[in-house]
């Protein structure tokens, strides 16, 4: 009988998984923003082997959790030997370190989360850059206090290298210069874009970027535009790297369309100084499909979301409100007064083509303004 290999299977640690409502997540719909969060674990790849939910009417500045609700997952990681927990929410270094001893845990919050997705979910060499430099911002911002250092502390002997300075101190200095090196890396990557887009600006044709949301369709939407094969999935943040395609409406071209990384709500700080340059190309578009998918009860919110984004990048541009996956919505009547205050907007199914004609239609009558015919 073959053997089978089993020195191959990753072993993963028994993991519980906690969503939190806390007072400043003032979303309407908060089984949604839970479900975003299971997408999220989900994504990572992480064992889910309890999934824990639970209401904060305050922070705790050195927990984040509160008394008895910390009580609560004591108690549920010790009957469950749970070795790792997952945070819906960003913690402060400081609440990180007291989780991670009370709970005897490893502890992960969203900003590592999404940190980690979006190491996986990196292709290109300016992707890989991008998320390594965010990674080990991070990691610096999580040396404080931790490791070594504390035990030090605790123990009274700084224990010094060479030049008279800490390991935690040689170890920051460490992190400081790959990032340097790293930056220098994706400068030169940078400058071959720049190179690129000047050569495409300078041919005059029209540029559209599709933007939005994670998960509300924009590689599905691209795909039947422009038969681009871009990878479509049920997954937070499956597309990094920006795709671009030559589009064309009725045998015309109409430019160039371009699908780039998805926006969700707080959106780890490093990670948006970090894609900075990816996503400033939006400044050079002419036209924005901001795709939302309307079948999300917190629709509204996303496209806050993505608006704030945009004000912090400066990116102000035409914009086209696509709102996708019709065909999901049980209450369209319901929301269609809602939907009337976006404008100039479309209601589509992106993985329908027929019914992507609004769209296409825009685009077309969009392409016959860019370029007015000269009077007979
Ligand atoms: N029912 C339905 N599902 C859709 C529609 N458009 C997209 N989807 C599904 O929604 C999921 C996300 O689609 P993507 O195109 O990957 O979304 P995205 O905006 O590119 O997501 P990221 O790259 O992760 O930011 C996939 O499972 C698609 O099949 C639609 O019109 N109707
Ligand atoms: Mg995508």
């Amino acid at each position: 009988m073959p053997r089978k290999a089993q020195s191959t299977q990753r072993i993963l640690p028994k993991t519980l998984v906690v969503g939190v409502h806390a007072p400043y997540n003032r979303l309407p719909y908060i089984q949604s923003y839970f479900d975003e969060f299971i997408n999220l674990v989900k994504t990572a790849e992480l064992p889910q082997d309890k999934v824990h939910f639970t209401k904060l009417r305050e922070i705790d500045s050195s927990y984040f959790l509160t008394k008895g609700k910390l009580q609560e997952l004591v108690e549920l990681c010790k009957e469950n030997n749970i070795e790792l927990v997952v945070f819906s929410e960003p913690l402060s270094s400081m609440q990180e370190r007291n989780l991670e001893d009370l709970l005897d845990a490893e502890i992960i919050d969203r900003t590592k989360l999404i940190l980690d997705i979006f190491e996986n979910a990196a292709v290109t060499n300016e992707g890989k850059t991008q998320v390594a430099i965010a990674q080990l911002q991070h990691a610096k911002a999580r040396l404080a206090g931790k490791g070594i250092f504390l035990g030090q502390q605790k123990g009274g002997t700084a224990m010094r290298t060479g030049a008279g300075e800490t390991l935690k101190e040689r170890e920051k200095r460490h992190i400081e210069q790959l990032i340097l090196k790293l930056k220098k890396q994706l400068k030169k990557i940078e400058q071959a874009r720049q190179t690129q887009r000047k050569r495409r600006l300078g041919s005059g044709v029209k540029q559209v970027a599709l933007i939005g949301y994670t998960n509300a369709g924009k590689s599905t939407l691209l795909n039947t535009l422009a038969k681009a094969n871009v990878l479509a999935q049920d997954k937070l943040f499956a597309t990094l790297d920006t795709t671009t395609r030559e589009l064309f409406v009725d045998s015309k071209k109409v430019g160039i369309i371009s699908d780039t990384v998805g926006f969700i709500q707080e959106l780890p700080h490093q990670l948006i100084e970090a894609f900075k340059s990816t996503l400033s190309e939006l400044g050079y578009a002419d036209l924005l499909l901001h795709v939302v998918d309307l079948s999300d009860p917190n629709w509204q919110n996303h496209i806050r979301v993505v608006h704030n984004l945009l004000d912090d990048l400066g990116v102000e541009k035409e914009m086209v409100y696509v709102f996708n996956k019709k065909d999901k919505v049980d209450n369209l009547e319901e929301v269609l007064p809602l939907v009337q205050q976006y404008r100039p907007h479309v209601i589509i199914s992106a993985d329908d083509k027929a019914s992507v004609t609004p769209l296409t239609d825009h685009l077309s009558n969009w392409h016959a303004l860019q370029s007015p015919q000269p009077p007979k």
